[in-house]
């Protein structure tokens, strides 16, 4: 008898001891994880590392060109973060999505070296005083391709997800073609990018589909901060406002980078709805419209009082991957025009500052539809003189 109870209290606390085991697993496995969603936070002044601690964030990214940080944090943290005086604002990670229109791609044009859009932004002009030497530009965007032969990367860094690395390559095709219009190489192969002399760097913020986060955009242009770029080009966007992207495009700004982004795609026809996305929205972003060869914008424009500029950017033959050539629109193809355009400005006189370039951008432009500037085309067709 006694034999038997203590076998069966030895059962039991074995038992007792397996449940305590398995529960002590699947507390490890779920608790951390339950409900935590990506959000940026801001401080009102210095970030404070205590009050981080004290909510128990200790994985997070931190910026240098706001006072914020990126986490992933449960909801009810989020609320508690928001009732702390020192914190400046609590937003939720969007999504930000590259700006081209969906599109088959079409069999190779036979090979020109001067495509419509180049000539009729009169960059072949520029070329005899400036072809972007010494100008450093950043491409926010999905990599560019690490063998093309029309390109020249001189670097950059992949700041998707929580790793950051030097696998920058391109796994979409989109950052390729982007970089092409900007700098693709005046050699006997292919075409001639805007400022083919200019200096690509692939930051790669952007996935395989074009998708990625605010937070990682911030990153993008924190990196740009920090290695001296000019400009930053962004063909992307989102309808989401966000405190911490127009923070940190106004501080890029003022520590002297010309930034540049697309309107969108998503315009509704009606011009008296603003469809422009974020970032090109912000004031410290030029906001740039596409136009076909004849100088029309497409119906499915962002317009709104934020367009700044219009350029190529329908039917715009650039680098692809595996070293093709390809066909695409939207407005994604028009912004690396004007940071083209951009770099040649900068490169005949280094001195110049974002603001000085900005003003000599919509000075060259070329009035399009309603006289003076309007929604759809801002100050009209980029120039480069
Ligand atoms: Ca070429
Ligand atoms: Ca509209
Ligand atoms: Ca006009």
């Amino acid at each position: 008898m006694e034999d038997g109870e203590i076998k069966m209290r030895k059962l039991k606390n074995t038992i007792k001891a397996r449940a305590v085991i398995i529960s002590c697993i699947l507390v490890v496995l779920f608790v951390p994880v339950i409900d935590a969603k990506p959000v940026i936070i801001g401080f009102d002044e210095k970030i404070d590392q205590s009050v981080l601690i004290e909510h128990g964030i200790t994985n997070y990214t931190e910026y240098k060109i706001i006072n914020a940080i990126s986490a992933d944090v449960p909801e009810s943290v989020s609320k508690q973060l928001k009732k702390n005086p020192k914190i400046k604002y609590v937003e939720e990670d969007s999504r930000v999505q590259i700006a081209d229109k969906p599109s088959k791609h079409q069999p190779p044009q036979p090979l020109q070296q001067i495509t419509w859009g180049v000539a009729r932004v009169k960059a072949p002009d520029a070329w005899i005083n400036s072809t972007g030497k010494n100008v450093k530009i950043a491409v926010l965007d999905t990599g560019i391709s690490n063998s093309h032969p029309d390109l020249n990367v001189s670097g950059g860094i992949n700041l998707i997800g929580k790793s950051k690395n030097n696998k920058w390559n391109d796994d979409s095709g989109h950052g390729t073609h982007v970089s092409g219009i900007i700098a693709a190489r005046n050699n006997s192969i292919g075409i001639i990018g805007i400022a083919p002399d200019a200096e690509l760097y692939a930051v790669k913020v952007l996935d395989a589909y074009g998708n990625g986060y605010i937070s990682d955009i911030i990153e993008g242009i924190d990196w740009a901060v920090q290695n001296n770029m000019n400009v930053v080009s962004m063909s992307l966007g989102t309808r989401t406002y966000s405190q911490a992207l127009n923070d940190a495009t106004a501080n890029a700004y003022k520590a002297g980078i010309l930034l540049v982004a697309a309107a969108g795609n998503n315009g509704d026809g009606n011009l008296s709805t603003d469809d422009v996305l974020y970032p090109a929205k912000f004031d410290s972003v030029i906001a740039v419209s596409a136009i076909d060869s004849n100088n029309i914008a497409p119906v499915w424009g962002a317009d709104g009082e934020e367009v700044e500029l219009a350029a190529p950017g329908i039917d715009i033959y650039s680098t692809w991957l595996d070293g093709g050539y390809v066909n695409k629109s939207g407005t994604s193809m028009a912004t690396p025009f004007v940071s083209g355009v951009a770099a040649l400005i900068k490169s005949k006189n280094l001195s110049l500052t974002p603001q000085e370039i900005r003003s000599a951008l919509a000075y060259n432009a070329v009035d399009l539809g309603d006289t003076g500037r309007d929604r759809i085309y801002g100050f009209g067709l980029v120039q480069t003189g």
